[in-house]
């Protein structure tokens, strides 16, 4: 187990010592934290203070000195958004501050986009990823999208706030065998369930598999709501949008 003098940067361990106050969640990040380095950090302490132009120039200069973009991604933007998602439950900080990380989070997103999502091959299969109805939660969703782009899926993205019938406009508009659902809150959430229903009504159920994921939805909650498939994160949305598509694990 790491100490919190471990990690290799002075604003995170400040961060950390100041506002984790649960045990387990500090002992978590802190071995997280350690195992990352100093330069990524920096990116993340520049998420954490919503500077976006910081965010911007250390993505590209960790990129350009030859960082892979998937460990820029972890260990720098994501890691970042962690420590802002506790301040923001602990009411330490407000929407306007979160806006101003998910701002900067997007500066450096933009640059690691264009290398996760070249793959320049015959699309795998066609999925269509949205946020559903009353959430406006991208930043999961737009990771999500990335690494399936990068996988050699073409995805259309239909944003966020998305109905049911948008949902099952754009498979039929498409012809996609695929739809991937995102929620952030517990509230939005059963709206998974309505849109599966939706495309049960729709007589269109037999014809996509379905995945969800997002922070509060579990493996349980996925299954319960009819869907095919639970994914924890990006990396594991693009295992489960395979195996679904039947091209691999
Ligand atoms: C950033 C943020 C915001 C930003 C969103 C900006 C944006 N463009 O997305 C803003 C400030 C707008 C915002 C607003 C609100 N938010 Co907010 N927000 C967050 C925060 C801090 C981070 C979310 C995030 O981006 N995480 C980082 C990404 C990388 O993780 P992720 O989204 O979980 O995605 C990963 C996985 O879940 C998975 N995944 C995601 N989608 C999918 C889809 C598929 C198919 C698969 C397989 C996998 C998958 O892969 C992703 C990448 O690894 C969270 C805290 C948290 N810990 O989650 C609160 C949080 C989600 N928000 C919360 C709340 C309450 C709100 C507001 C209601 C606040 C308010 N009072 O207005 C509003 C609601 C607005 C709305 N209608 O949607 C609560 C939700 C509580 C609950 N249980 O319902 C949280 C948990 C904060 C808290 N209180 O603890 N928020």
């Amino acid at each position: 187990m790491a100490e919190l003098t471990d990690i290799p940067s002075d604003f995170i361990r400040a961060e950390l010592d100041e506002f984790v106050e649960r045990e387990d969640e500090r002992a978590e990040l802190i071995d997280f934290y350690a195992a990352v380095a100093p330069h990524l950090l920096e990116i993340s302490a520049s998420i954490i203070s919503g500077r976006n132009h910081d965010a911007d120039r250390l993505t590209l200069e960790a990129l350009a000195g030859g960082t892979p973009a998937l460990e820029v991604m972890d260990g720098g933007l994501i890691a970042g958004m962690a420590l802002v998602g506790i301040k923001f439950r602990e009411n330490f900080i407000f929407v306007p501050e979160v806006l101003a990380c998910a701002r900067a989070m997007k500066a450096g997103m933009v640059h690691i986009d264009p290398i996760l999502s070249a793959s320049g091959i015959e699309p795998l299969a066609r999925v269509i990823m949205g946020t559903v109805k009353g959430d406006l939660h991208d930043i999961g969703k737009n990771l999500c999208i990335m690494l399936l782009r990068g996988a050699g899926f073409e995805v259309i993205d239909l944003g966020v706030d998305i109905s049911a019938d948008d949902f099952i406009g754009a498979v039929e508009e498409h012809s996609a065998s695929l739809v991937g659902m995102s929620a952030l809150l517990t509230t939005t959430m059963p709206n998974m369930g309505h849109t599966i229903e939706a495309f049960i009504d729709a007589d269109l159920r037999d014809d996509v598999k379905i995945m969800v994921g997002g922070a509060p939805v579990t493996p349980e909650f996925a299954e319960e709501m009819g869907a095919d498939a639970y994914g924890d994160n990006a990396v594991e949305c693009v295992e489960v949008a395979k195996r679904l598509a039947g091209v691999g694990r």
